[in-house]
């Protein structure tokens, strides 16, 4: 059955797959199975069509036969449980890696999309260098947290798993502000999942998308 999901057709991030189609392409590269891609305008987004499918009018959404689902980590945990490579057979270690995909959306994520929606709406108020500051040493908590488990090890919890792969989507998007560079076992597990052919196929994909909407 097909698989097709839906993404923007004029990416906020210019092609540098900050965006969540991005992991939910990286998964199903990660498991080798193909994809179509409906791109939306911010217009088509709001439009009842796609309301149907994702009630908050955002991208991802994932199609497959009946089967219409919104939130990218219940994307990536679908994939993951219907195809091999994303979480392992061991129910202990299954267990743990759904843990990393709960704690990449619910703890680290929450306070660096804080940390975007700051600099992109609040940037003009008196208070915004102070806001930004506690927002950050939030983030520094929680990457203290991650980097003290992570230690030298490659991976979160042995093999790579689809909590690697939501866990460094999102530090992904705190590039830009440098603070990664603090944490050099941090840096490196990104880099090396950014390194994945499969994440690689993945960020080419939408890298063209965004190329071509600026030719046009
Ligand atoms: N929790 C949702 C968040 C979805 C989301 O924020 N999508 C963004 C793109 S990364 C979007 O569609 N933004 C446009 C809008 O909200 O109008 C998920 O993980 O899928």
């Amino acid at each position: 059955m097909t698989i097709t999901i839906t993404a923007f057709e004029n990416s906020p991030d210019r092609g540098r797959g900050l965006a969540r189609d991005m992991r939910v392409r990286w998964a199903l590269e990660e498991v080798g199975q193909p994809y179509e891609v409906r791109l939306l305008s911010f217009k088509a987004m709001k439009e009842p069509a796609h309301i149907e499918l994702h009630p908050f009018g955002q991208i991802p959404t994932y199609e497959e036969g009946n089967l219409a689902l919104f939130e990218s980590g219940s994307i990536v945990f679908h994939i993951a449980e219907r195809h091999a490579g994303l979480l392992p057979d061991d129910a202990g270690a299954r267990a743990r890696a759904i843990t990393w995909m709960f704690a990449a959306l619910s703890t680290i994520e929450p306070p660096i999309i804080e940390r975007a929606t700051a600099r992109f709406q609040e940037r003009d108020q008196t208070w915004y260098k102070q806001r930004l500051s506690m927002i950050d040493e939030r983030i520094r908590q929680r990457l203290n947290g991650l980097s003290a488990r992570l230690g030298d090890a490659d991976w979160l919890d042995g093999a790579f798993s689809a909590g690697d792969l939501l866990m460094i989507s999102v530090l992904l998007r705190l590039r830009e502000s440098g603070m990664l560079r603090e944490y050099e076992n941090l840096s490196a597990y990104v880099a090396r999942g950014e390194a994945r052919p499969a994440y690689r196929r993945a960020f080419e994909a939408q890298l063209a998308v965004f190329t071509a909407a600026s030719a046009s």
